[in-house]
């Protein structure tokens, strides 16, 4: 009996290691895609987390979180209020916009240590917003060291879309890039059949254009993985150029 207990802890701990192998996602999530005339105050929440199972880790204060508006950036460090995701560190920000057009909002974390991967991550994470539908110029591209710039327009789209993107690392297309794709499973309320099912995955083709079709309304999560040309204290860096797009 007492062994039976001490091999199911053991079990769990290493599926709790496994699940912890998985995708990791920097996460910038408004609380809507686009800004009406009635409510014109954006709130967001910063984390870094895997969003399917809702497992979190810490997430110290970005590097940067900066606004991009007709292509200026503003930095909004400084409004972040330290938050509670998933039981770990997060940060929230409140965006009060007064303009039409349309807002991309950029975080890019501190590296991240990661024990399992003995490495660092750093994940570029970005989301786009539409004010008034004033949001036009939505396929630029903002010129930060990697980023998924949309083929698909990032905003006002229906679940069940094929999304695409093409991943630029300093500015040139990434072909054949691995590209994680999750669900932010909020509530919950959806279950992977299989562990393999939780991440997804696309391969970017020789242009670095790739294509997912988005099965279900809510948040979806693109992680454009690479790997730095540079190292932290003697090791690997992943770099990711994170997009999260809702589907309505
Ligand atoms: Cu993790």
């Amino acid at each position: 009996m007492k062994f039976f207990r001490i091999s199911m802890m053991v079990g769990m701990v290493l599926l709790l290691l496994a699940s912890n192998a998985l995708a990791h996602f920097g996460m910038v999530i408004p609380e809507r895609d686009q800004v009406t005339q009635e409510d014109k105050s954006l709130g967001l929440t910063l984390s870094f987390s895997h969003p399917f199972e809702g497992h979190g880790m810490d997430l110290v204060k970005p590097e940067k979180f900066d606004v991009y508006f007709e292509g200026k950036a503003t930095s909004l460090l400084e409004t972040l209020k330290p938050a509670t995701v998933m039981d770990h560190k997060a940060w929230t920000a409140e965006y009060a916009v007064k303009r039409p057009g349309m807002y991309t909002f950029v975080m890019e974390p501190k590296a991240y240590p990661e024990p399992a991967e003995d490495n660092y991550i750093i994940h570029y994470t970005k989301t786009v917003v539409d004010a008034f539908e004033g949001g036009e110029e939505w396929n630029q591209p903002l010129g930060i060291k990697t980023e998924i710039v949309p083929l698909t327009r990032p905003f006002g789209n229906y679940a069940g879309n094929v999304f695409q993107g093409v991943v630029l690392v300093d500015g040139e297309p990434a072909p054949y890039v691995r590209v994680e794709v999750e669900y932010y499973n909020q509530d919950g309320s959806r279950e992977a059949p299989t562990g393999r099912m939780i991440t997804q995955e696309v391969l970017a083709d020789g242009n670095g254009v790739f294509t997912f079709a988005c099965p279900w309304k809510g948040w979806w999560g693109f992680a454009a993985l690479t790997d730095a040309d540079y190292k932290i204290e003697g090791k690997d860096v992943e770099l990711g150029a994170v997009l999260w797009v809702e589907m309505q």
